[in-house]
């Protein structure tokens, strides 16, 4: 089966206009005479500077465009979430977009959404469901993601280190995949040695805790790479690095996933080394889907919104720029 994937520029779509309300054939805009668009949004929680980036991007953009948004924070569990969208399609909302913690666990509540034919858009993490049961899913690749820090760890340790990685949420899809990417790299390169592995969920807490444990152990005295599933985990271990008594950065390094302000705010005080940008500003996307599905058009099932690296010779440059 081909993959009908469309890359788009971080400019993102453009806005197409659209008319009346209502019919799904005739196009329609997000207000039309006397109904809004009502779009109910679940999304995944707080856990994260990725993640109220995330939100904030959704909220506002479906206010700029006079969407009525019904949006429900799920605290991280997919039981929440799946009450949610339940609910959405209780209310007869006209559109459901959802960011599914894990992978699976998806096909009864999203069968119900199709048997009351409201289309379902996907943002930010897979689901693992067959394809007709959305109408499209955008977010980054969270291989090549893995796979550029990998990259990017090989060429600074000259293809010798001990490392250590903080993964994200069990089951979710960036963590899957971005331990594949990176694995994908690393395992051509013998001397880069991962000698642990444990979920820090993509908390600065949880990823504090962990590093802690870890530093302790006499696992921990070995290690000089961490290698974190998303900026946040990595902030929390920076701060057990320190109060270990050991430099981040310079003792271990650390190569992390997001691009948050955080990351390169660590990166200018030489704590963190490299952080592979991931785009949470994907409320533009969304809603340009779902107008281009409402007007009628046939939108690919991958939309995959591009990355890139920052390591911390390019940070202080960078960070006047950052947007979350
Ligand atoms: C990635 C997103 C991840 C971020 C984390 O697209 O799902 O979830 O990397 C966030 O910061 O918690």
């Amino acid at each position: 089966m081909t993959k009908n994937w469309l890359f788009i520029g971080l400019a993102g779509i453009a806005l197409i206009g659209c008319n009346s309300g209502g019919d799904q054939t005739q196009g329609v805009a997000a207000t039309s005479g006397d109904k809004k668009l009502v779009v109910g949004f679940s999304q995944i929680g707080a856990e994260s500077a990725w993640r109220t980036a995330n939100t904030e991007s959704i909220k506002g953009e479906a206010e700029k465009r006079g969407v009525e948004l019904k949006f429900a924070d799920a605290q991280q569990k997919q039981e929440n979430q799946i009450k949610a969208i339940k609910g959405f399609i209780a209310q007869g909302v006209d559109v459901i977009a959802f960011a599914p913690v894990v992978e699976t666990g998806w096909e009864p509540v999203l069968r119900e959404a199709k048997a009351a034919n409201i289309p379902v858009f996907v943002s930010d993490r897979r689901p693992d469901v067959p394809e007709d049961l959305y109408v499209t899913f955008i977010g980054a690749d969270f291989i090549k993601e893995g796979e550029m820090a990998a990259e990017w760890a090989v060429k600074e340790m000259g293809g010798k280190a001990t490392i250590a990685e903080l993964t994200g949420t069990t089951g979710s899809a960036p963590a899957n995949d971005r331990a594949k990417g990176f694995r994908n790299v690393i395992g051509k390169n013998p001397d880069m040695k991962i000698v642990f592995t444990q979920t820090g969920d993509f908390t600065r807490s949880k990823g504090k805790e962990v590093m802690e444990a870890l530093l302790k152990s006499p696992q921990g005295k070995s290690v000089n790479l961490l290698y974190a599933h998303n900026d946040d985990m990595a902030l929390g271990a920076i701060q057990a690095i320190e109060e270990a008594g050991k430099k981040p950065g310079v003792d271990i390094k650390i190569v992390s996933i997001d691009g948050v302000k955080g990351a390169f705010e660590a990166m200018v005080a030489g704590k963190l080394n490299c952080t592979v940008e991931c785009n949470p500003l994907l409320g533009p996307f969304l809603f340009d889907a779902i107008e281009k599905h409402r007007k009628g058009e046939t939108l690919p099932k991958r939309t995959v919104v591009p990355d890139s690296a920052f390591d911390m010779s390019q940070a202080a440059a960078e960070l006047p720029n950052r947007k979350y």
